[in-house]
């Protein structure tokens, strides 16, 4: 069910005598009990096989990042996978071209690339340019090159193994995107996704999940964002830092992301889904199509919580 956003905003917001609309904040309540925590929650079928990965990660103790970025690996090599890495769908010159983003909440670190061609790892650059150098995203050539001379090999696209031609249409069906989230033990939240983005997009076109902000947003004192669905209307609503700010406002994930997903539908002008996680561990999800499975897992849980 699409929450009115209207409704959403007449719940959270004093308008002033001055008709300046202030919101309730809804700052985090330590007493609050926690749910899940530590946790990892991701999009679509193709994530549980990222999940596995990321929770034994975090079952490690590690960093959340390892995390997103071991669990969405998983995803990203995956040859017959058709919207995520290099076996993903050609853009309309029949090239493969990769976005991805990661966040890490501390400090808001970001890194990104864009139209990405012949690396097999998308997140795992976005990772090494959040942290190795001073920018946030590097897109086409730039970030191929960058990958080679930070050893990532090159590597042809398409689907190992198979005959099948790949389709080329640019119908808004034919994507997905890997999105995950990862709560760690010590609070600490971090995002990413990853996607070959729309099937037969013009060259050069960056979707959402290269943007920070838009396809992905972590925030350690607030929660994380991840999303997928159509890229240039998420783009156009910022979708994953406006979902943080109704997660703020309403301090509940599951409402923010519905409330988000009616902006992206009212304001956006496109469909979608995305996946929320709060700071202490509680989670929410919306999609405005018929189905977008989402699965998470907790060490705290004695059965893993899988709708996949
Ligand atoms: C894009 N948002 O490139 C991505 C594709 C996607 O579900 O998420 N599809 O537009």
């Amino acid at each position: 069910m699409i929450i009115s956003r209207r409704k959403f905003l007449a719940r959270t917001a004093i308008v002033t005598a001055t008709g300046t609309v202030a919101r309730l904040s809804a700052a985090p309540n330590p007493s609050t009990e926690e749910r899940y925590k530590p946790l990892v929650i991701s999009t679509w079928p193709f994530g549980k096989a990222a999940n596995d990965v990321a929770i034994k990660v975090i079952e490690e103790g590690r960093s959340p990042l390892d995390a997103v970025e071991e669990g969405i690996s998983v995803v990203e090599a995956d040859r017959s996978n058709p919207s995520v890495g290099l076996g993903g769908r050609p853009n309309s010159a029949s090239e493969v071209q990769l976005d991805a983003c990661i966040m890490f909440g501390p400090g808001h670190k970001g890194g990104s690339v864009g139209a990405l061609e012949g690396i097999a790892h998308p997140i795992s650059v976005a990772r090494r340019i959040m942290e190795i150098t001073p920018h946030v995203m590097l897109v086409g050539e730039g970030a191929h090159q960058f990958a080679l001379a930070q050893g990532f090999g090159a590597e042809a696209p398409g689907k190992s193994g198979s005959k099948t031609p790949q389709s080329k249409s640019a119908d808004s069906k034919n994507h997905d995107t890997i999105a995950l989230l990862a709560l760690g033990r010590d609070g600490t939240i971090a995002g990413g996704c990853s996607t070959s983005g729309l099937a037969g997009k013009l060259p050069g076109r960056v979707g959402d999940s290269a943007l920070v902000g838009c396809g992905t947003y972590a925030d350690s004192t607030l929660g994380g964002v991840s999303c997928t669905g159509d890229g240039e209307a998420i783009i156009r609503v910022v979708l994953a830092r406006r979902a943080l700010e109704y997660l703020k406002e309403a301090d509940d994930p599951d409402y923010a992301a519905k409330v988000a997903v009616d902006l992206l539908v009212e304001e956006g002008r496109g469909e979608g889904g995305l996946i929320v996680v709060d700071w202490r561990g509680r989670i929410g999800s919306a999609h405005s199509t018929a189905l977008m499975p989402v699965g998470w897992m907790s060490p705290t849980l004695s059965e893993p919580a899988l709708s996949f």
